[in-house]
C-alpha cells in the first residue's frame, strides 16, 4: 500500500520564520560601524600640529581606510565585518573550484590537542587564539577567502572564529569550540544529553525536522524559488545553475544563517520535544564536476545546528537527505529529474561516491564530542521505488559497515525507500537496536486516501498506520525497530510547491497526470480555496480536527519508536509547520502531555465541510 508513500514536505510558517533574525541583524551592523570609527579616530591622532592641508589629506585618507573597511575591502577581524545584507567575501569563492584545502594539509587526522593546528603561516598574531578571532594574516594563503576562512564568514554567532586548518575524515572543525556541555535536558521527562535514553520502545521520540534548511524545498521556503516559470527554476539544481557561484553562495549562506536560528532549538525543547531531523545533502561535504551546488557552507551551520540542540538538551538524528546523482529523483534530492544512483548510468560511481561520503561523515560523528547528541545517523533519505530492493540492501550493508567500521555511537537508520515495511521483513537482521528502519506516512500523496473525510482520515491512522507499525516491529512480520521519521497534519495537498513548482493538486484534479478530483465530494466542489485560506480564518471545529489529526498519528507512531513531524517551520504553510500549529492553537503545547489517543472514539468535527 502507499499508505507509507514518502515525500517530504515542509511548511512554513511565515510568522516566526525571519523575525528572530533581526536583532543579530544589528549587532553585526553595529560592530561594522564601530570598526569604521576606531580606524578613523587612530589615523588623525598624531596629526593635530601638523600643517592643516597634511591634516586634511590624512583625514580624508582615514575616511576612504573607513569606508574601504566598511565595505568589506579591508578586513578589520570577523565579528566586525560581517553583514547579513552584504555579500560576504566567503562566500565568493565558496563555488565548485574553490579549494578547501591545500596539499599538503589533506591528510585526515583525529586531533588530539585542539589547539595544536601547527598550521598558520602566520604566527605573527598571538591574540588570535583567545579572546581575538583570526584576521587575515592568520589564514594560510591556501585557505583564504574559502568557506573556511572565518574572516570571511557572513554570520559569526556562536562559532568559533579563530582559524584550524583541522580535519576528522578530512572534514573541517573550523567554528567549533574545544569543549562541549552535554549535562541539560530536553525536557523533565528524558534523560540529559550525558544520561542512556534506555529504551526507545518504552520511552519513544517525539521531534521535529528542521527541513528546508540545509536542503532546500520550494513548498517550505517559496521566497527563495519565486522566479518566472519560463526559467524551470524547480529545486536547488536549477536556482544555483541560475543564480551562479557567487550569488548562489550569498543567497544560501544568509538563508542558513536567518531561517533557523538558536531561538527555534530553545522553541523546540519548550513544546516538549526530545529530538531534530537535520536533513542536510552531500554538497555540505563535496561536489563534482559540473555540480552548481554551494560547496562546503552548510557544513559549519550544519556543526553549530548540533551544537545548538546540545545546548537545550535535544538529541540528532542526521539525516542525508541528498547524495550524489539523486537517490529518488525529487526536488529535495537537489535535482528533480531521474534517479542516477545505484540505478542510473552513473549509478554504480554515485553509490561509490555516497560511500566514500559516508566514510568521511562518520569519521567525522564518530569523534567523542558526538557520542551524547547524535542518536541517530540516517544513511540515506527515501531511495526511489524503481531501485531493486536487494541492491538497495547491499549498498545499506555496505554503509552499515563503513559507519559502524568509524565507531559511530548512534542507532543506524535505513530508509523503507517507499515500499512498505512489510517488504523488509528478514531483511537487514542481526543488528539488533543499532539499526532502526524509517517510515514516513501522510495521507494526502494517494489518491485513495487523500478522498477519505476528515473522521476516516483519523481513523484510519489510528488503525491502518498503526497496525502497519506494530507489525513492523516483529521480526516474525517486519525488520524489526521502528520510527516514523516524517508526518504532517496536512489533510489536502493544496499547499504552494507541495507537489514540485508548477504542479497543480490531486485536490482539485489537476495534478500532473490526474484529471479526477480527489477530495471526499470527488466532484466540481473540491476546492484549494478552504485548505489554503489563513490560520486566522481557521473554525474551532477544523482546529479541533487537526488536533485529533496530530494526537492520533503521536498516538499512532508511539506505538513504534516514536515520530518526527515535517517539518518545525515553514514560510507559508501552516499544516506542514510545528510551530504554526503551536502558534495556531491546534498542536499540544507540550507534546508529551495530550488528551486523545487512538483509543478514544473519534470525537465530532461539527459540520466541517467535506471538501476543504
Ligand atoms: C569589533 O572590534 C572591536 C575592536 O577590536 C571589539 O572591541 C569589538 O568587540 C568588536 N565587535 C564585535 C561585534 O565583535
Ligand atoms: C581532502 O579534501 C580536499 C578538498 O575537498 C581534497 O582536495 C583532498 O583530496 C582530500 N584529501 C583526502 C586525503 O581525501
Ligand atoms: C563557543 O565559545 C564561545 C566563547 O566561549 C561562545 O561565545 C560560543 O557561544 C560558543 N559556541 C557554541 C556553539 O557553544
Ligand atoms: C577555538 O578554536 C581554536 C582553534 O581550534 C581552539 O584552540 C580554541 O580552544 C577554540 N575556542 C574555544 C572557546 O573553544
Ligand atoms: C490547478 O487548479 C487550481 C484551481 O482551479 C488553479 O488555481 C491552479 O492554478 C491550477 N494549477 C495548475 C498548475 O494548473
Ligand atoms: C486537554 O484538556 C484540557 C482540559 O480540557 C485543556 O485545557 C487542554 O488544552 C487539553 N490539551 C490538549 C493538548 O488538547
Ligand atoms: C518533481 C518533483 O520532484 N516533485 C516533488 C517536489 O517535492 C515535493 C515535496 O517537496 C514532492 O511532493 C514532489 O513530488
Amino acid at each position: 500500500m502507499d499508505s507509507v508513500r514518502a515525500s517530504e514536505f515542509g511548511s512554513t510558517d511565515r510568522l516566526g520564520a525571519f523575525g528572530s533574525s533581526t536583532d543579530k541583524l544589528a549587532t553585526i551592523r553595529h560592530g561594522a560601524e564601530a570598526g569604521v570609527t576606531e580606524k578613523a579616530t587612530k589615523s588623525r591622532k598624531p596629526l593635530w600640529f601638523i600643517l592643516g592641508g597634511v591634516v586634511m589629506l590624512l583625514a580624508v585618507a582615514g575616511i576612504v581606510v573607513g569606508v574601504l573597511v566598511a565595505k568589506n575591502v579591508i578586513h578589520t577581524g570577523a565579528h566586525n565585518k560581517s553583514n547579513i545584507n552584504d555579500t560576504p567575501a566567503a562566500s565568493e569563492s565558496a563555488g565548485a573550484s574553490a579549494p578547501a584545502y591545500s596539499p599538503g594539509q589533506t591528510q585526515a587526522t583525529k586531533t588530539s590537542s585542539p589547539k595544536a593546528t601547527g598550521t598558520h603561516t602566520s604566527t605573527s598574531s598571538p591574540s588570535a587564539t583567545e579572546a581575538g578571532c583570526s584576521t587575515e594574516k592568520d589564514i594560510p594563503t591556501a585557505f583564504k577567502g574559502t568557506y573556511n576562512d572565518p574572516t570571511t564568514w557572513l554570520d559569526m554567532t556562536d562559532f568559533n572564529c579563530t582559524f584550524t586548518s583541522e580535519t576528522v575524515g578530512n572534514l573541517s572543525l573550523v567554528g567549533l569550540n574545544s569543549t562541549w556541555d552535554d549535562s541539560k535536558q530536553a525536557n523533565p521527562n528524558v534523560p540529559a544529553l550525558n544520561k542512556p535514553w534506555g529504551s526507545y520502545s518504552s520511552n519513544p521520540i517525539r521531534a521535529v525536522n528542521l527541513g528546508g534548511w540545509f536542503s532546500l524545498e520550494p513548498f517550505i521556503t517559496p521566497s527563495l524559488f519565486e522566479y518566472d516559470s519560463s526559467l524551470g527554476i524547480v529545486d536547488e539544481y536549477t536556482l544555483c545553475a541560475h543564480l551562479g557561484p557567487k550569488q548562489a553562495a550569498t543567497t544560501l549562506e544568509k538563508h542558513y544563517a536567518t531561517f533557523i536560528t538558536e531561538q527555534d532549538f530553545i522553541d523546540i525543547a519548550a513544546a516538549g520535544l526530545s529530538h531534530v531531523r537535520i536533513p542536510y545533502s552531500y554538497w555540505a561535504v563535496t561536489t563534482y564536476s559540473g555540480d552548481p551546488y554551494v560547496l562546503g557552507v552548510s557544513w559549519r551551520y550544519l556543526l553549530r545546528a548540533i551544537e545548538w540542540a546540545r545546548k537545550h538538551g535535544l538529541r540528532v538524528n542526521l539525516d542525508l537527505h541528498a547524495v550524489p546523482g539523486s537517490q529518488n529523483g525529487w526536488n529535495h534530492s537537489g535535482r528533480s529529474g531521474s534517479i542516477d544512483w545505484i540505478i542510473g548510468t552513473d549509478g554504480a560511481t554515485n553509490a561509490q561516491r555516497s560511500l566514500d561520503i559516508h566514510n568521511q561523515l562518520s569519521q567525522f560523528f564518530a569523534q567523542d564530542r558526538y557520542k551524547n547528541v547524535i542518536a541517530f545517523y540516517g544513511l540515506v533519505n527515501e531511495p526511489g521505488i524503481t531501485i531493486p530492493q536487494n541492491e538497495l540492501a547491499d549498498w545499506t550493508a555496505s554503509a552499515i559497515k563503513v559507519v559502524s567500521g568509524n565507531g559511530v555511537a548512534g542507532t543506524i537508520v535505513f530508509s523503507e525507500a517507499l515500499r512498505g515495511l512489510p517488504a523488509w521483513q528478514g531483511e537487514l537482521q542481526g543488528y539488533g537496536n543499532d539499526l532502526v528502519i524509517d517510515v514516513h506516512e501522510y495521507v494526502i500523496f494517494d489518491t485513495n486516501l487523500i478522498v477519505f473525510d476528515h473522521s476516516k482520515k483519523v481513523s484510519f491512522v489510528c488503525s491502518t498506520f498503526e497496525s502497519q507499525i506494530s507489525a513492523s516491529l516483529k521480526t516474525s512480520t517486519g525488520f524489526g525497530p521502528t520510527m516514523v521519521g516524517e508526518w504532517s497534519q496536512a489533510d489536502t495537498d493544496c499547499a504552494q510547491w507541495v507537489n514540485g513548482v508548477g504542479n497543480g493538486a490531486r485536490w482539485t484534479g489537476n495534478f500532473s497526470g490526474e484529471s479526477t478530483p480527489y477530495c471526499p465530494t470527488e466532484d466540481s466542489k473540491c476546492s484549494c480555496t478552504l485548505a489554503n485560506q489563513p490560520v486566522s480564518s481557521y473554525s474551532s471545529d477544523y482546529k479541533t480536527f487537526l488536533l485529533s489529526f496530530a494526537e492520533a498519528q503521536m498516538s499512532a507512531y508511539e506505538t513504534g519508536w516514536g515520530w518526527f513531524y515535517w517539518t518545525w517551520k515553514t514560510e507559508s504553510a501552516p499544516l506542514w509547520s510545528y510551530q504554526a500549529g503551536l502558534q495556531g492553537g491546534f498542536m499540544p503545547p507540550v507534546a508529551y502531555n495530550r488528551n486523545w489517543t487512538c483509543s478514544d472514539s473519534v470525537p465530532s468535527f461539527g459540520s466541517l465541510p467535506e471538501y476543504y
